[in-house]
């Protein structure tokens, strides 16, 4: 950053904390993750300098060689990690995403069914106070006692209230869907099906999970959670939404896409390809196993019965008296990361709810292994049970940092 240091000493100096932050600190927030060096470098090229509305081959502007090419390799290499018909590599993140789909396949006033927030959706799936709700009917769906969607429920509120859309995916839930349930229900009652795989989009490339892209019309992405690239979004679709899908991007909802952002896809969809990433994906969900397992073990209640993904989310109210806000304040002390959340139908408040939310992508990503994340659901529990005693919270911190600098991110920066 030696052109950032001469020209800009505030921002680099705030870049130089956060990288600290990111090197010394244990990033637990289940969305975050570090992409590689070449990510960063392609992030930070000349292509964020270039207009290039439209898309490749046929764009409003001259000069489209080169963002011709890159927009291409991530539209093809994305392509060979999902097997989707049609991919939209443009969309700047995954709200917007999920936004375009909304306006590409509904009118004003449609029905869609999504999965309520505080069972694990996400805002964009129909909460109250977004954009979406203003124009479309969500109707909510919860999860049951044991942590799983009731099917037969399901389907019986898809009969009532006919939708448009069934909206499949979630930021906080941890468990596998069953994604041919979803495809007969949208089949029975006509309605198109989407899927938002944000969290899972890394652990479906990789191998971990199944692939939904086959069994749903329309599946919306970011790029930055478990896939590791860069902070963008992506949509895939049969062909048939196709037309639908690129007009409501561009010049429907976006203007330019960011082209070094697409380029840093592209780059992180090469690195998805390899076999490695395979290997990174699993030891994800081995991780996220043994942390459930040892949360338990420290006498944690979990939401959803576990996890079959990359994260867990914890009742720390219910289990250790400490509120989400308290105890993610108090791991914040301890370089320890991660955010407080709503468990299903809590009474507690949005800004300081029952909930932690813990995942392990960013730490897979360092090379943290089983015997890590049992020093990591231990710290959690000192830290819960321990968050007003500050002589013991700077131990654990002198700790945390040791750990991480066994497992350094960034060394050549
Ligand atoms: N903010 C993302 C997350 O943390 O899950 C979802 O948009």
């Amino acid at each position: 950053m030696k052109n950032l240091k001469r020209a800009d000493s505030q921002v680099y100096k705030a870049a130089v904390g956060e990288l600290k932050r990111q090197q010394e600190g244990m990033e637990l927030i289940a969305s975050e993750n570090y992409v590689s060096e070449a990510v960063l470098e392609a992030l930070g090229s000349v292509f964020t300098n270039k207009y290039s509305e439209g898309y490749p081959g046929r764009r409003y502007y001259g000069g489209q060689k080169y963002t011709d090419t890159v927009e291409q390799l991530a539209i093809d290499r994305a392509k060979k990690l999902f097997g989707a018909e049609h991919i939209n590599v443009q969309p700047h993140s995954g709200a917007p995403a999920n936004i375009i789909a909304y306006f590409a396949l509904l009118k004003p006033g449609d029905t869609v069914l999504g999965m309520d927030l505080s069972h694990g959706g996400h805002l964009t799936h129909g909460h109250p106070v977004t954009l979406p709700a203003k124009i479309y009917n969500f109707v909510r769906y919860k999860t049951k006692a044991d942590g799983r969607i009731d099917y037969k429920e399901l389907e019986e509120m898809a009969v009532k209230h006919k939708p448009k859309l069934i909206l499949a995916g979630f930021s906080a839930y941890t468990r596998q869907l069953d994604y041919k349930k979803f495809a007969a229900i949208g089949k029975k009652v006509g309605a198109i099906t989407m899927f938002d795989i944000a969290h899972i989009a890394g652990l479906i490339a990789g191998k971990a999970l199944p692939n939904p892209v086959p069994y749903f019309d329309i599946v919306t992405t970011t790029t930055h959670k478990t896939l590791r690239g860069p902070r963008g979004g992506m949509i895939m679709c049969k062909k048939k939404f196709a037309e639908a899908i690129d007009k409501a991007t561009f010049p429907g909802f976006q203007g330019g896409p960011h082209e070094n952002n697409v380029a840093a896809k592209a780059v992180a969809f090469g690195e998805a390809l390899k076999p490695s990433f395979k290997k990174y994906a699993a030891q994800i969900i081995k991780n996220a196993k043994v942390l459930e397992q040892e949360l338990v073990k420290h006498n944690f209640k979990l939401c959803f019965g576990g996890t079959d993904n990359h994260m867990v989310l914890v009742d720390v109210f219910g289990s250790k008296g400490v509120s989400g806000k308290e105890a993610e304040v108090a791991l914040d002390k301890v370089g320890i990361t991660l955010n407080k959340n709503m468990i299903p139908d809590d009474p507690r408040s949005p800004m300081d709810p029952s909930g932690i939310r813990v995942g392990v992508p960013a730490v897979t990503t360092r090379g943290m292994r089983e015997k890590e994340i049992k020093l990591i659901a231990k710290w959690i529990n000192d830290v819960c049970e321990n968050h007003k005693n500050d002589k013991k919270l700077k131990q654990i911190h002198k700790e945390v940092i040791a750990l991480c600098g066994r497992f350094p991110v960034y060394k050549n920066l």
